[in-house]
Order: structure tokens, then sequence, then C-alpha cells
């Protein structure tokens, strides 16, 4: 008796390097979600599918169970509080920073400061923390913008080389956190199908720690 495995996954860097662990744990896509327009992938096993959603959204459709284990950035979890899921292993993929950008540094003024974020509940619980008063804009993108046409005073965003910051004139301020991207587990599948799921994270994690001897 074989179990269906669901895989939830979102197209660009996560798919790109999370082929390569899967790849180790046998399993192949069928088809290039870059150039599919499937939304759901077969691969060269009967029973494990890959699902191709927005990087935002893999925690949600693995806490309702509509896919068993996915792949976030750790910044796409603490914004979304992590509830029903597992978070068993560090992948090592996708790394950077969540940073406070702006265009230089902050100083008190009459106003609450203005942040423009896709990432509200971080940028709220950072700054609380720093005891600042500010005003969260939510975004969807193009954070680096906000800046430039007077929107807000700051950003939040993940940062990698910072040229994106750069090229718009704007710099790194502080770091918030580390981040790479997690494999997460749906709580229920982790129990109902137990020795499958934890046979597959143990095989990813062989292959982290493969690509981490290599590098
Ligand atoms: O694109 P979409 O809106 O669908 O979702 P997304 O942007 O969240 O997805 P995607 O695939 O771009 O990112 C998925 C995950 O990759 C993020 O959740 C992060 O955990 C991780 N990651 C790693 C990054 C970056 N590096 C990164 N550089 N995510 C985004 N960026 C952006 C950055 O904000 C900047 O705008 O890429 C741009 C280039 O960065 P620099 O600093 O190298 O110029
Ligand atoms: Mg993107």
């Amino acid at each position: 008796m074989s179990e269906q495995l669901t895989i939830a996954l979102s197209k660009g860097r996560i798919f790109k390097e999370t082929l390569p662990l899967l790849a180790h744990a046998g399993i192949e896509a069928v088809d290039d979600p870059e150039t599919s327009r499937k939304l759901i992938l077969d691969t060269n096993h009967d029973d494990v599918k890959l699902v191709i959603i927005r990087a935002s959204d893999v925690p949600t459709y693995v806490q309702y169970g509509a896919a068993d284990l996915g792949v976030a950035g750790k910044d796409v979890l603490m914004e979304h509080g992590g509830a029903g899921l597992y978070e068993p292993l560090d992948l090592r993929i996708a790394r950077c920073r969540l940073m406070v950008a702006g265009h230089g540094p902050w100083s008190e003024q009459a106003q609450r400061l203005r942040i423009a974020t896709k990432y509200v509940n971080c940028a709220r619980e950072y700054f609380a923390k720093q005891g600042m008063q500010v005003e969260i804009i939510k975004l969807y993108g193009s954070m680096e913008l906000a800046p430039l046409v007077g929107l807000s005073d700051l950003i939040v965003d993940v940062v990698d080389t910072g040229n994106t910051l750069k090229a718009n004139g704007l710099m790194p301020l502080e770091s918030i956190a580390d981040i790479s991207s997690r494999l997460v587990v749906n709580k229920a599948s982790m129990k109902r199908k137990h020795t499958r799921v934890q046979s597959f994270i143990d095989q990813i994690a062989e292959a982290v720690r493969q690509q981490e001897d290599a590098a």
C-alpha cells in the first residue's frame, strides 16, 4: 500500500534549489513549472505530486493539509506564524536576510515613522521590541519604490546581494533575521503517514548534509 504524498513548492528560486534535494530522495518532476501551465506536477513516482503555488501560500496549503509537505522561506513562515506546521528541517537554500532599509539611519521625528512591507507581522513585532511607535503600510511587492515616492520612511524586505536596494538609492540599516528555506510538514500527515513522511525527511536531511559537505 502506498500513500499519496503532496509537496507544495513555489516557482523560481525555491523550486530550482529544491529540485536537487528531491532528486536525492529519488523524486524527479515530469514537467518544468517555468514552462508548464500545470499547477499540479507529476513526478516519476505515481504517489508523489508537486503543487506549484505562490511562496506566501505554501504554509497555508500545508497547514490545512492540502499538501503534506512544503518548502517555504523562514520569512514567510515567521509572517504566517506557523500554526498547524512542523518545521523539521533547515534546507539551507534560498538564503537571504530580513532587513530594515531606507535612505539612511532613521531619527526620532514628530510623526510616527512609516514602514512599507509585505511582512506586516514581522515589522510590527520588530519595531515594538525597539520601543518605536510606527505606522505599517502593507504592500504586495516592489517595496523598494515606497521610500522613493514618499510612501514610507523605511521598508522591511528580504535582501540578498543588496543590489536592488543600491539601484534604488537605499541602504540596509538593521538586520531582523537570517533567512533560509525550511521543510514544513502538516501535523496530521506527520501522524497519519508517519513512516513515509519521516523517511522522506531523513532522505532530504541527508541531501542537505551532502550539499553542505560539497560546498
Ligand atoms: O514572487 P512572489 O511575489 O510570487 O513571491 P516571493 O517574492 O515571495 O517568491 P520568491 O520566489 O521571489 O522568493 C521565495 C523566497 O526566497 C523568499 O520567501 C525568501 O525566503 C527567499 N529569497 C532569497 C529571496 C531572496 N533571496 C531575494 N533576493 N526572496 C526575495 N528576494 C528579492 C529581494 O527582496 C529583492 O527584491 O529579490 C530581489 C533581489 O535581491 P538582491 O538583494 O540580491 O538585489
Ligand atoms: Mg519574488
